[in-house]
């Protein structure tokens, strides 16, 4: 295969879709040399296949704010591999989202979700609707009139959307009671549902629970942990939360948060009440991080920076795309940073990879790090499907064994010549390998 062929052709017929682009990209040029050692891949044309989605549904979504104004926003569903199983893939709300966005993702989600081992194919799907400084109603509303549309497509068996960024368990909650209004019938076609009516115990906490077990798991080759580290995370949303928790529980040293304002700084660790307290800075809906350095004296407000340039062993990015660039890798580098687990879908430029993978960092790729959000999901379907629920030690030995196990598959395709792990390469192959085998015994469809 000649990737560059592949990506010029792509270009051609995605204008300005950077971050589709970036992504499709990284995992071509991972998989170039497997695909030309199984010719019967090349024949059945499972690149061509496999870079395009297979439908997308754009969408219209008028709603009317407290002021009784319409409002109109763009809501899509990117429906892109179902080899492995139903579509399935979180639903973004955030005023950044486009196509590119959502196509990058849904892409990314293909690979993340063969990697968990559970019957699952990739999709995302979102809409460029702001929840910053809305009301409940008004968020109530944006949903009833997204699932309006959206509900055609989905269903328990074909396409199980969940939550990513500016979408938790409030939003699934109005989406699925939408859904069920409109189909009439009561499924797992959500996941990351209240624990009352159909969710799995440690799903709230799955990304940040397993990127902090894949984290432990490059560390344990060097004989390292977390005991005793500083690590600096972004974000403080669902993800941070979690990954701070178990950090915490596993002797690390949480010492950063961030937002779109900037970043704090908390040389005691943020641990106890104030984990707890990033869930209420959530809540409040105004997407600042500030207010946390006037709750706890020991934090300092670091305006307009990204944590990154804080000392510390360990890197761990939790926000959004491209949150962490070449400048960013250096500075972790010269502070001596040990290992960068991105937690995040591709919250690292190619140029920050780059650098770790010259400076011979492990680096822990999204798709690798944070598929325990998406596992949880995966297990969610499982106990809906046998309308039972499962304890939360069985909901979390489960995920720890999947972290291990996408660990492993790192490992075997990942292992360079002098003992370097390229998680990058050997997540994109491992997960690839099963989609592309799947597709080829399904036929040309
Ligand atoms: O990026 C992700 O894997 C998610 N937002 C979670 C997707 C899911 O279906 O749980």
């Amino acid at each position: 295969m000649n990737v560059k062929n592949i990506l010029t052709n792509l270009e051609t017929k995605h204008p300005g879709e950077t971050e589709y682009l970036q992504a499709v990209r990284e995992v071509l040029e991972s998989i170039e040399e497997t695909v030309s050692e199984n010719p019967h891949l090349e024949s059945a044309g499972i690149i061509e296949r496999i870079v395009e989605p297979d439908r997308v549904l754009m969408f219209k979504v008028p709603w009317v704010d407290d002021r009784g104004k319409v409002q109109v926003n763009l809501g899509y569903r990117v429906q892109f591999n179902n080899a492995l199983g139903p579509y399935k893939g979180g639903l973004r709300f955030h005023p950044s989202v486009n196509l590119s966005i959502l196509k990058f993702l849904g892409f990314e989600q293909i690979f993340k979700n063969s990697l968990t081992t559970l019957p699952m194919g990739g999709g995302k799907g979102g809409s460029d609707f702001n929840p910053k400084g809305k009301s409940d109603n008004e968020i109530m509303r944006f949903c009833q009139a997204f699932m309006l549309e959206l509900w055609k497509l989905i269903g328990p068996e074909t396409d199980v959307p969940a939550g990513d960024i500016g979408v938790g368990g409030k939003e699934i909650g109005y989406l699925y009671g939408m859904y069920k209004k409109l189909a009439r019938e009561n499924t797992g076609v959500l996941t990351g549902k209240g624990i009352e009516w159909g969710g799995s115990l440690i799903r709230p906490e799955a990304t940040g629970y397993g990127g902090a077990y894949f984290t432990q798991e490059m560390m344990g080759l060097f004989n390292e942990s977390f005991e005793g580290k500083i690590v600096t995370l972004s974000g403080f949303g669902n993800v941070a939360w979690g990954a701070a928790l178990k950090i915490n529980q596993l002797g690390g040293k949480v010492v950063t948060v961030s937002g779109p304002d900037g970043y704090i700084y908390d040389k005691e660790g943020i641990s106890g009440d104030k984990v707890d307290y990033l869930l209420e800075l959530r809540a409040s809906n105004q997407d600042v991080v500030a207010p946390f350095a006037d709750e706890f004296p020991s934090a300092v407000f670091i305006p307009g920076k990204k944590p990154w340039e804080v000392k510390c062993d360990v890197a761990m990015p939790c926000a959004i795309q491209n949150e962490l660039n070449g400048d960013d890798a250096k500075q972790l580098i010269e502070n001596g940073v040990k290992v960068v687990a991105e937690v995040s879908n591709m919250g690292c430029t190619p140029e920050a990879i780059d650098i770790f993978r010259k400076n011979k960092i492990p680096f822990g790729p999204g798709k690798a790090v944070n598929a325990g959000g998406v596992a949880v999901s995966g297990l969610e379907m499982s106990q809906n499907a046998m309308k039972l629920s499962w304890h939360q030690e069985e909901v979390d030995e489960k995920l720890k064994r999947i972290m291990d196990n996408i660990h492993k598959a790192c490992i075997k395709y990942g292992t360079e010549d002098d003992g370097y792990i390229n998680y990058v390469k050997g997540a994109n192959i491992a997960g690839f390998l099963k989609v592309a085998n799947a597709m080829v015994d399904q036929g040309i469809l």
